[in-house]
């Protein structure tokens, strides 16, 4: 009797402890981590009200698990590798594994559960950007939440309320921890049939973010306030970005989220869209126009859409163009028309590595073999089919192609044009120009009130036609 309870009692011990253990696994979801930079496929959801769902721009979707009707994430806020581009790493915080963190996607009524882990050395939390919620689970540290210590797990639970476009990040330190990558991507599907919401055949996201990294280092300058020097999309930099591959006469939605300290005027080459939603939601119809370059504001989300019906590969970028280069010194003369031909071979007998900036623009740098420091990006890069692109930062290709199947985000290639598309170079003789029009209707707006006793004229640095022709 006894023996039989010892034995029972044991058993019954064994079994406690291993459903214990169970309980504990199943009480937190493993973390799913992630290695690579690279766009991977969209997630199709495997359990849940079905959804077509995104692609995350050189990022990912996180799983999650089903518990009892229960969305369950599992977010690992930790120090990470990223690399920018390939050949430069960069030292961020991030999220499971890379920065940003993955793309969260559920459905308008999903009721979720994500467990907040900090592998940090300081408090955090995450504020989920534009979610209705229940005022405690808004991530404010001291104001609606105690911060997350190092080490600890925290866990938030809310109802997804509303179908759109959204955003996470810390609301601790922001300053720093932002400055140093921790940022994620959310998209909430509606539940059926949306009137303001169309169905699309890509749905791509990615949010804008900007580093200051010194030429060589690895870890950003978190007290920089505007003069960053890498503009990415999604921590990534041209060239490193992915193209946005779809499909001839596919409905292409594109969500971007701006988590910089700027506004940023993306621009589409080739094609209008209309802007469907912000972070209040979808837009009413009435007030969608056509455009070709959006301004997202700081903190803000924008969805665009528009039909891919002209084929090509057509570039899609930020039309601030300093945000279109990589690290650079800002403090260089515009050396453009001036003359130093014979200078640098003098200068480099006394410094090996000196070369001279710009004399007929920039982009001659892009193509000369600059020695950079360890680890860093080049200014301006890119090798497209008719050569060097001198682009950097926020810059990439929208790539439209017949016979893209759905579904299928893989590189096609470049475009071959169909011949007679080009533009091509004229080979005629050269008219000598003309002042053709010579009288003129304006003469100012107003007489001003002094002059200078002789007039000036600012000089203007032009590149001469020949090297020479302005000494
Ligand atoms: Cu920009």
């Amino acid at each position: 009797m006894f023996k039989r309870r010892f034995f029972l009692g044991t058993a019954g011990a064994l079994g406690a402890a291993a459903s214990v253990s169970k309980v504990a696994l199943a009480a937190l979801p493993e973390p799913v981590l992630q290695s690579k930079p690279d766009t991977m496929p969209p997630l199709e959801p495997p359990n849940g009200r079905p959804y077509r769902p995104v692609l995350t721009l050189n990022g990912w979707t996180l799983p999650w698990r089903m518990n009892n009707g229960v969305k369950e994430f599992h977010l690992v806020a930790e120090p990470v590798v990223r690399e920018m581009a390939p050949g430069f790493k960069a030292h961020l915080w991030g999220y499971n594994g890379q920065s940003p963190g993955p793309t969260l996607e559920v459905v308008e009524g999903d009721r979720v559960r994500i467990f907040v882990t900090n592998k940090l050395g300081e408090l955090t939390s995450v504020h989920w950007h534009g979610q209705r919620l229940p005022n405690g689970m808004d991530g404010v540290t001291g104001l609606t939440q105690p911060g997350i210590p190092p080490g600890k797990t925290f866990v938030y639970e809310f109802v997804a309320r509303r179908p759109g476009t959204f955003m996470y990040h810390p609301h601790a330190d922001e300053m720093v921890q932002m400055a140093m990558g921790m940022m994620g991507f959310w998209v909430t599907h509606p539940k059926g049939r949306h009137p303001l919401i169309d169905e699309v055949d890509r749905d791509i996201c990615f949010l804008l973010n900007a580093y200051d990294i010194d030429p060589g280092a690895a870890t950003p300058k978190i007290m920089t306030m505007t003069d960053f020097n890498l503009w990415s999309w999604n921590s990534r930099i041209f060239p490193g970005i992915d193209p946005l591959v779809v499909g001839f006469k596919d409905k292409v939605r594109i969500r971007i989220g701006n988590l910089t300290m700027t506004n940023h005027p993306i621009h589409l080459h080739g094609h209008e869209f209309q802007v469907t939603g912000t972070d209040g939601g979808p837009t009413p119809k009435s007030t969608r126009r056509y455009d070709i370059t959006e301004d997202i504001p700081v903190g803000a989300m924008r969805q665009l859409e528009f039909l891919a019906d002209e084929e090509g590969d057509w570039a899609f970028h930020c039309h601030k163009s300093h945000h279109t280069m990589n690290a650079m010194g800002h403090n260089v003369p515009t050396l453009i028309g001036v003359d130093h031909s014979g200078v640098a071979s003098k200068i480099r007998k006394l410094i090996p590595d000196y070369m001279v900036m710009g004399e007929r623009g920039m982009k001659d740098m892009t193509e000369m073999d600059m020695p950079l420091p360890d680890n860093t990006a080049p200014m301006m890069a890119g090798e497209g089919p008719f050569g060097a692109v001198g682009m950097g930062g926020m810059f990439s290709v929208v790539k439209v192609r017949k016979g893209q199947k759905r579904g299928d985000y893989t590189d096609p290639g470049w475009f071959q044009h169909p011949p007679g598309t080009v533009a091509y170079e004229f080979k005629g003789p050269l008219a000598e120009p003309v002042h053709g029009r010579a009288q003129s209707v304006g003469a100012g707006s107003m007489p001003r009130a002094q002059s200078p006793k002789t007039e000036v004229e600012v000089t203007v640095r032009k590149p001469g036609a020949g090297a020479h022709s302005n000494h």
